[in-house]
């Protein structure tokens, strides 16, 4: 792999981010930080899709101008990400002026190729999907099943793109790559859709929806948000239809686009229609994760149970987001919905990351230093009863753990390393180091301790996507060369010799408190 290109889906910015947003990024900040241990060639994408009615009509309830609401939330997404740790290369903004060049460039290479066709249609848009919608997919009360919401009748002359052509060659690429959509269970749910797909309306006249990007030879129509918004996958490379620049080049294909299920019928339909039509390839696959829900309810503004990623940093008082990344990556099985709980939150991340992990590398290096003044003794690990196969299982796990991310199984890896923490702990009481350092056995205690050192490097590694900062602390308290790529980890990460001293034990994780969400809960 000498390259990999991760994108997330651009959130609208008709509102500020919520955890569901944040679910998505810190999924995808978590895969890219993963591959980049495994190959130098990063690129990770994200951004915010700025125009639309939905933008529109947001702006004129609070009497400012689309770009004013823009310009303020566009930020508080980027603040949002930037105290989450979310490591993107690029932020793009859909009113950036090159996107919106390459985008009306787009339209018109699409309309050269006779994709595009002008024609008079009534139908019933969802302000919410910003899409027509079939009549047959409403709700028995004619509402948006998603956004239970009447859909506005429209009737329009709006250009339409041939979708219909696309038809066989996408159910084709989705048979004969069944990893073309992660989880593959959606697969077919999107084989039903394309069974009944039409062409589709891409542009709204401009009386309408002055909120979007003027088609280039027709200004009185505004190109449809979802060929503006898909198209911000290739533009932030710098493809515009001519000269497309070296990272074009170099990183598309995507390798992975990460969006949620809600959205998966524009990913896996809408855009491989438009790719094919440009000529390009398309992406490798496209990650579709489930919903977050609070306390088992859906997030709603109605209901008022919007949680912003950042408030829950604020009321457990994180100085870093570590807990709430782990939290928040743990919380489903791929591709299934998950749950945030205060009470959950709590209790997950003081079992994991206080009390398993945290607590297992700090008592560690405190007998170490109590028996050993902190020096590393020469490694000879046959003279303790597994700690070879310990070690061997810790290697295998690294194993493991990168096999559930060349499917994107994101929580199922995190198990793996805590399943590798939980074994070490057991190791430890097993093996009791204590004890034989009591009964003067210290031959036999130094490898002990050298042992679970060293698993401890490995999970510092491991651990890393999640929890960037917990696990920089672990490699620094371990002397462990952090820059090392997952494939060169060994069972001697540690040289021997004095490894810390006493004053230089931190814990790397301190305990939730649970006053503090008690607090939270009772708001
Ligand atoms: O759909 N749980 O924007 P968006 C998990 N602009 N994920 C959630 C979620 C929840 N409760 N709520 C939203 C759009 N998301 C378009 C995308 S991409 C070219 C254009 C996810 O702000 C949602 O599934 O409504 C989507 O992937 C992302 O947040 C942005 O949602």
């Amino acid at each position: 792999m000498d390259k990999f290109y991760i994108t997330t889906a651009i959130d609208y910015v008709n509102g500020a981010p919520h955890i569901g947003h944040a679910y998505e990024k810190i999924l995808t900040d978590i895969i890219a930080r993963h591959f980049s241990q495994r190959t130098d060639g990063m690129f990770f994408l994200t951004g915010t899709d700025e125009h639309g009615i939905k933008i529109q009509k947001t702006a004129a309830a609070k009497g400012i101008t689309p770009k004013e609401l823009c310009d303020e939330n566009a930020q508080k997404f980027k603040d949002a990400w930037k105290a989450l740790d979310i490591n993107y290369n690029k932020f793009i903004r859909t009113t950036d002026d090159y996107h919106e060049k390459a985008v009306q460039k787009i339209f018109k290479k699409l309309v050269e190729k006779g994709d595009i066709y002008k024609h008079s249609y009534e139908g019933l848009y969802c302000t919410g999907c910003e899409c027509f919608l079939n009549p047959k997919d409403l709700t028995e009360d004619g509402l948006c099943p998603d956004h239970m919401k009447k859909p506005e009748v429209v009737k329009e002359e709006n250009y339409f793109f041939k979708l219909t052509k696309y038809k066989d060659a996408i159910i084709k690429h989705i048979k004969e790559n069944p990893d073309f959509i992660v989880p593959s269970f959606r697969a077919n749910e999107v084989l039903n859709q394309l069974e009944d797909i039409q062409d589709i309306s891409v542009s709204r006249a401009k009386s309408n929806v002055q909120w979007g990007i003027d088609v280039l030879d027709d200004p009185e129509q505004s190109i449809y948000v979802w060929i503006d918004a898909l198209s911000n996958y290739i533009t932030a490379l710098g493809y515009d239809t001519e000269e497309n620049s070296d990272e074009f080049k170099k990183y598309w294909p995507a390798d992975v686009q990460v969006i949620g299920k809600d959205i998966l019928k524009f990913h896996s339909i809408y855009w491989p229609a438009f790719l094919l039509a440009l000529d390009l390839p398309l992406p490798k696959h496209i990650l579709a994760h489930g919903w977050i829900t609070i306390d088992e309810t859906k997030m709603s503004k109605s209901l008022g149970n919007v949680i912003s990623p950042t408030s829950v940093l604020e009321t457990f008082e994180l100085k870093e987001p570590d807990a709430f990344r782990y939290y928040m990556a743990t919380s489903a099985p791929c591709g299934r919905d998950g749950n945030y709980s205060d009470e959950d939150f709590k209790e997950k991340v003081n079992a994991h990351l206080a009390n398993s992990m945290g607590n297992l590398l700090n008592r560690t290096l405190s007998m170490l230093v109590k028996y050993f003044d902190g020096v590393v003794q020469p490694k000879n690990f046959a003279l303790v009863d597994g700690a070879n196969e310990l070690l061997k299982k810790a290697l295998g796990t690294v194993k493991i753990v990168e096999n559930h991310f060349n499917h994107f199984e994101v929580a199922e890896a995190a198990q793996e390393i805590i399943g590798i923490v939980d074994m070490t702990n057991k190791f430890v009481t097993d093996n009791a180091p204590w004890t034989l350092a009591k009964e003067g056995k210290m031959d036999e205690c130094a490898q002990v301790l050298a042992a679970v050192l060293e698993v401890m490097c490995i999970v510092s590694a491991l651990i890393y996507p999640y929890c960037p900062n917990i696990a920089k602390s672990m490699a620094k308290q371990l002397s462990f060369d952090f820059s090392v790529k997952l494939d060169d980890l060994t069972a001697d990460n540690i040289k021997e010799g004095k490894l810390i001293s006493k004053e230089d034990i931190t814990p790397v994780f301190l305990r939730v408190d649970s006053e503090l969400a008690d607090k939270s809960s009772k708001k």
